[in-house]
C-alpha cells in the first residue's frame, strides 16, 4: 500500500506541473485521432515573440480522395481563437485569453484536400458573464471583438480563402444584453446574458449552418487593429469580421467551406 501511495503522489505532481505553466510560450495541442483511432496529426511549435507567434501543425484531415495540399492560415483575433479543419483542431491562439491586451497574430500550417471546411471559435475577452472587463476600475467597460484570417495554398502561393461576409457565425455568449449596466457598481447583479453551448458536431463538414447569420465586415479603425495585425501582409480580400454587435457578442462560432 505504501508504494501505491507514492505512485499516486508522483502522478499528481506531474499533472500539476504540466498544467501550471501559464506564462510559458510553448503550446500544447491535443492530437486528434481518426475514426479508427489512428493518430492523424503531428505537431511542432515554433518560437513565440511578443507580437507574433507561430504554430506549425501538420494535420492530415478526414479521409478524402483528393490530393493533399499544405496550407498556411494567418489569423489575428481580438482576443482569442481556435481553428478546426474538417472537424479536427489544427491550432489555436497561443496567448491565453486572460492575458491583458492580447493582440498577437498566428501562423498555422495544416494539410487538407479541396474542398475543406474551416471552423473557428472567436472569443472577445470578458472578465465574467457580465460581459464586462476591468470591473471595479475606472476603465470598466464592454470590450469589443474582431477577427481576420487568410488561408494560403502553399503549393501555389495563392490566398484561397479569407474571412468575409460569406462566413456564417453563431453567437453562443452574449453579454451584457442591457448595455446600460456598463458602468454599474454592481454589474454582477445588473448585467444580463444569453449563453448557449456549442451545437454538437458544428466543426464537421456535414454540419448544416444555413440558419446561421452571415458575418458583418468592419474597418481597421472600427475594430482598432494593433500589434500582431501589422506583422501579416493581408490580402485586400481579408475582411475583419464579427456579428452585428462588436461589443455584446463575446463568443462566436464561425464556419466557411473552401472549394478548389
Ligand atoms: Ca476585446
Ligand atoms: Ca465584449
Amino acid at each position: 500500500m505504501k508504494i501505491r501511495h507514492i505512485a499516486v503522489a508522483l502522478a499528481t505532481t506531474a499533472l500539476v506541473s504540466c498544467s501550471s505553466g501559464t506564462s510559458s510560450t510553448s503550446t500544447s495541442i491535443a492530437v486528434p485521432t481518426s475514426a479508427t483511432g489512428q493518430a492523424v496529426t503531428s505537431t511542432s511549435i515554433a518560437a513565440v515573440t511578443p507580437n507574433e507567434s507561430s504554430i506549425t501543425v501538420t494535420t492530415t484531415t478526414a479521409a478524402t480522395t483528393g490530393k493533399l495540399t499544405s496550407f498556411t492560415a494567418e489569423v489575428w483575433a481580438d482576443n482569442w481563437f481556435s481553428l478546426y479543419i474538417n472537424g479536427k483542431l489544427v491550432g489555436e491562439d497561443s496567448v491565453p485569453i486572460t492575458t491583458e491586451k492580447s493582440f498577437n497574430s498566428e501562423r498555422i500550417t495544416f494539410t487538407a484536400s479541396y474542398p475543406f471546411t474551416i471552423a473557428m471559435v472567436a472569443k472577445d475577452f470578458k472578465q465574467n458573464d457580465t460581459g464586462l472587463e476591468y470591473i471595479g476600475t475606472d476603465r470598466q467597460q464592454m470590450g469589443d471583438g474582431g477577427i481576420v484570417a487568410q488561408f494560403t495554398d502553399t503549393s501555389t502561393g495563392r490566398v484561397v480563402a479569407t474571412t468575409s461576409s460569406a462566413w456564417r457565425g453563431l453567437v453562443i455568449h452574449q453579454a451584457p444584453l442591457n448595455k446600460s449596466c456598463e458602468k454599474s457598481s454592481k454589474s454582477d447583479v445588473d448585467c444580463t446574458s444569453r449563453i448557449a453551448s456549442e451545437p454538437s458536431g458544428w466543426t464537421q463538414t456535414a454540419f448544416n449552418d444555413s440558419s446561421w447569420p452571415t458575418a458583418n465586415t468592419y474597418s481597421k479603425e472600427q475594430v482598432g487593429v494593433k500589434d500582431g495585425y501589422n506583422n501579416i501582409s493581408w490580402s485586400s480580400d481579408a475582411k475583419i469580421i464579427w456579428t452585428s454587435d462588436l461589443e455584446i457578442d463575446n463568443t462566436i462560432l464561425w464556419r466557411y467551406t473552401v472549394t478548389a
